[in-house]
């Protein structure tokens, strides 16, 4: 299975297209749409979330309800594009139009400087109208296509909010996969313990007052994981290493970290590893979960626990300083309209694109055309680990 994204933020609209996906999977476009509104929820947001609600259509790859195994393309459309059609018009525009929001005041933490150097734009609107975490939205897209098929395999996936602008949450260690689901589904923050939520709500508009934004970290569990997804055999078939790169490549992702993650500089081995036991019911599972889930880039049987940090969203009401590319004179940057945080959003967003890797992985694993197939496998590779 392999995807692209398109679109630019403020464009006509925004497009997926995922290919190698096994014919015979159920879908309908409120699979879809049902992330997509998680995506848009959520304590902190700017403006633009008002103006936008995400709806997807197909136009490949699916009929009556069910996958064909020929490319799927999903589009969204930008509502806010009625309000930017001469800016962003695929056509010339007049001269008088050319230079409206024009961006030469580069934002210090967006791609803008750096992409306007790249390639040689000298209107910045052209970096940041794709740098914009806009494009999270077909990301989600897809993660809702693979958690259909994960969910037919009874795998489940969970992401919440675990950190927000340094205030943690105190997350109780024996919540189950559903559990997490649950809770966090009920909250405005997309946290398990509601009672953190007032002081965090306090310091969302407290921060929006300022001008600022914060960050935070998230957290996705992944339950039901067949042993094995993965290799050790080679560096690029790590699977927590190809779950890294696409949690880090989420906007705004500074770091990633599985199970007990940083933490394991701090103890001693006895402390970190854990320990294998076996019984007939479940077959291999581990007394304790302190790697999440992963041995030798390799899934263990265990929840997945990975993490990420998210830093603050750059674009600032109260603007840092920057340089002008015009003049070079020293200027306050660009002020877009943005959000105070979109932490909560990101947690949708991490779930989708583990969900991502993780169905990738059990496409190229297993044999796969059909979703018939694919379910076959899939248990006879379960029953094949529980006795080995
Ligand atoms: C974003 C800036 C804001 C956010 C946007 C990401 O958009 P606008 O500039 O149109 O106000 O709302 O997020 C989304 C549109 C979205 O769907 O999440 C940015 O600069 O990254």
């Amino acid at each position: 299975m392999r995807f692209f994204t398109a679109g630019e933020s403020h464009g006509p609209e925004l497009t997926a297209i995922i290919e190698g996906l096994p014919a015979g999977l159920s879908l309908s476009a409120e699979d879809i749409n049902i992330e997509l509104a998680r995506r848009q929820t959520g304590y902190g947001r700017g403006g633009r979330m008002l103006i936008e609600k995400d709806q997807v259509r197909f136009t490949s790859g699916i009929r009556h309800g069910k996958t064909l195994g020929s490319p799927l393309t999903m589009v969204v459309e930008n509502k806010d594009w009625k309000n930017w059609q001469s800016i962003m018009s695929a056509e010339p525009v007049e001269e008088k139009l050319k230079n409206v929001r024009r961006v030469s005041k580069p934002r210090p933490g967006h791609a803008d400087l750096v992409g306007g150097i790249k390639y040689r734009h000298k209107d910045l609107r052209n970096v940041l109208e794709r740098s914009s975490a806009r494009e999270t939205t077909m990301r989600v897209a897809i993660g809702a296509v693979a958690k259909k098929i994960l969910s037919e395999l009874a795998i489940e996936v969970a992401g919440h909010v675990v950190v927000l602008g340094g205030i943690e949450v105190d997350v109780p260690n024996n919540l189950t996969v559903s559990e997490i689901k649950e809770l966090s589904e009920k909250s405005e923050l997309r946290v398990v313990v509601p009672t953190v939520e007032d002081e965090m709500k306090q310091l969302i508009d407290e921060t929006k007052k300022n001008g600022d934004t914060i960050g935070g970290v998230v957290e996705v569990v992944v339950g039901g994981v067949p042993i094995g997804l993965g290799s050790y055999v080679n560096y690029d078939r790590k699977l927590d290493a190809k779950i890294a790169q696409a949690v880090v490549s989420i906007n705004a992702f500074k770091g990633v970290e599985f199970g007990v993650g940083f933490e394991a500089a701090y103890r001693p081995g006895s402390q970190i590893m854990d320990e294998i036991i076996w019984n007939e019911q479940d077959g291999y599972t581990r007394k304790t979960n302190h790697l999440g889930g992963f041995e030798g880039g390799m899934t263990n049987g265990e929840p997945i626990i990975v993490r990420g940090v998210m830093k603050p969203i750059p674009t600032l009401y109260k603007p840092l300083m920057s340089v002008d590319i015009d003049t070079k004179e020293p200027y306050k940057a660009s002020v877009e309209r943005s959000d105070s945080t979109a932490v909560p959003a990101a947690s949708v967003v991490a779930e989708a694109v583990v969900a991502t890797e993780l169905a990738k992985e059990i496409l190229e694993q297993f044999s796969s055309d059909s979703m018939e197939e694919l379910k076959e496998a899939v248990k006879l590779h379960r029953e094949y680990t529980k006795n080995y």
